[in-house]
């Protein structure tokens, strides 16, 4: 017994080093997509109009559940550059793929849009989607930092680039990118500009970014002394002595080749190491902003149905409470119109309730509902108490009992129906949280996949950012 745990054990631990849970990562995105996918895709019943309105409405949301799905099929990883102008953005990527597709240029805002260029890495299988964007001092105010945080959400890995020592603006838009949970290598360019002992100087410096402050403590969890790297992507052409057979010397200016060998082994040590797992959490991150979505839009669709179904179940269990004169079954038979009317809630909002205990939901709704769920449990107690006595005494017919009896059987059954009513509605807030947490749900896998990276990968410190969860009950 012991020994298959321990033998069970070790062969999981054994295959997180191979390239085995990538896949294994990977193919859960695909599958937790595919069934978001089919579960809030248009159903086969949707002929009447309003599942047609419902339909309209998710549109957006549809379209980004299914080109993220798309995305992950091709398995082509997205790695976006950012920096402020001229630090030599474009030339960084022309040097990774070996050609001089973006133009650069000394002046200040060469790179207007983004764009994006192909790479094939010569060693891994994987393909590289390189996306070049203007400086971030370029753009003004908002719509620079609504670019960078669209094309930074859509990418996988993100590359920063710097020439020289860290602006304060630099340093700012660092730490905006970093909100976008992306891992980051920090690009030091020009490298050939400064003689070797400031070049160390500043790599150093660079290295400090992290430690220091709060702030800083939470840069350095994204941004490892490892992640930096020194590449000169376009040199300067540097004046070389030539010397001719007939002793003639003249100079000449010379280019020099680029140099990114230390990037492009950073991103391949990435990609082969993490790439499809990365590339599958991305996935599933974008699936659950859509998922949440969804939930909160069919919730307000479905408004007045909602309000229709929690009226009547008010009503059923009011009733339900006044007319049984047992105590202990009001409180029961209370918790039990509770669970019917959420899952109504569920089936109506047509919300996945799986994986997900409507027990716990319920405990979780009377916690958070607090006074009045309790004052509800609590006169279920004493006015049932009260009710019972009043019934048996209403045995002997004696009128002042019975109108006893109906006064705490009302004012009991008012505070019952007030119950399911807010019940109802912590519910709706409930499900809208809860929908991506089912077995094949986003924020499920997304635990899964967590639990299983190495201490030593870029996943492994983005974890505490990406496993933020709505509230588990
Ligand atoms: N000395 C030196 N110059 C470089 C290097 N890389 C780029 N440059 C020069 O820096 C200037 C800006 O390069 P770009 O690649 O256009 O910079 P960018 O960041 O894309 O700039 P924008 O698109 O304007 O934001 C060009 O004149 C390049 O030749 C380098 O490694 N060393
Ligand atoms: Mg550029």
């Amino acid at each position: 017994m012991y020994l298959t745990l321990s033998h069970r054990q070790s062969l999981s631990s054994k295959s997180i080093n191979g390239s085995q849970p990538q896949e294994a990562h990977f193919n859960r995105a695909r599958a937790s997509l595919r069934q978001a996918l089919s579960w809030y895709s248009p159903r086969v019943r949707a002929s009447q109009r309003q599942r047609q309105t419902e339909t309209a409405a998710l549109q957006k949301e549809l379209a980004v559940l299914k080109s993220t799905l798309d995305k992950l099929d091709q398995g082509v990883i997205r790695m976006a550059v950012f920096g402020l102008v001229s630090r030599g953005k474009s030339a960084v990527l022309n040097a990774l793929v070996g050609q001089k597709i973006l133009p650069t240029g000394p002046l200040n805002g060469v790179t207007q849009w983004p764009r994006s260029v192909r790479w094939t890495p010569t060693t891994g299988k994987t393909q590289v989607e390189l996306i070049d964007t203007p400086g971030l001092d370029e753009i003004a105010g908002e719509a620079r930092a609504e670019m960078a945080r669209t094309v930074a959400r859509q990418s996988d890995l993100i590359l920063f680039v710097v020439a020289g020592d860290i602006t304060r603006t630099e340093y700012q838009a660092l730490c905006e990118l970093r909100q976008s949970q992306k891992p980051l290598i920090l690009v030091f360019n020009k490298i050939d500009l400064y003689p070797e002992q400031d070049r160390q100087k500043i790599y150093r410096q660079l290295q400090q970014l992290g430690a220091g402050s709060t702030k800083g403590k939470r840069l350095e969890q994204l941004l490892s002394a490892e992640e930096i790297v020194m590449v000169a992507a376009e040199p300067a052409p540097v004046e070389v002595r030539v010397e001719w057979p007939d002793e003639r010397v003249t100079y000449e200016w010379e280019t020099p080749p680029p140099d990114v060998e230390q990037l492009k082994q950073k991103i391949l040590s990435i990609l082969n190491r993490e790439g499809r797992s990365l590339l599958a959490l991305n996935a599933l991150v974008q699936a659950r902003e859509a998922e949440a979505s969804i939930a909160r839009k069919n919730i307000q669709l479905r408004q007045t149905e909602a309000e229709e179904i929690i009226w009547r179940y008010t009503k059923y269990k009011a009733l339900g409470v006044a007319l049984n004169p047992i105590a202990v079954l009001d409180v029961l038979g209370g918790t039990v119109a509770d669970l019917a009317l959420i899952r109504a809630l569920s089936r109506l909002y047509g919300l996945p309730m799986t994986g997900y205990d409507a027990g716990k939901l319920w405990k979780k709704i009377l916690t958070s509902a607090g006074g009045v769920l309790l004052a509800q449990l609590g006169s279920s107690a004493i006015l049932g108490l009260g009710k019972s006595a009043a019934a048996a005494a209403s045995a002997f017919e004696s009128p002042t009992i019975l109108t006893a009896y109906a006064g705490s059987a009302i004012t009991q059954a008012g505070i019952a129906g007030y119950g399911a009513y807010a019940v109802g509605q912590v519910a709706q807030v409930y499900l809208e949280q809860g929908c991506t947490w089912g077995p094949l749900g986003p924020s499920t896998v997304i635990q899964d996949i967590l639990s299983e990276v190495d201490s030593d990968t870029i996943l492994y410190r983005l974890r505490q950012e990406l496993e933020q969860k709505p509230e588990k009950g």
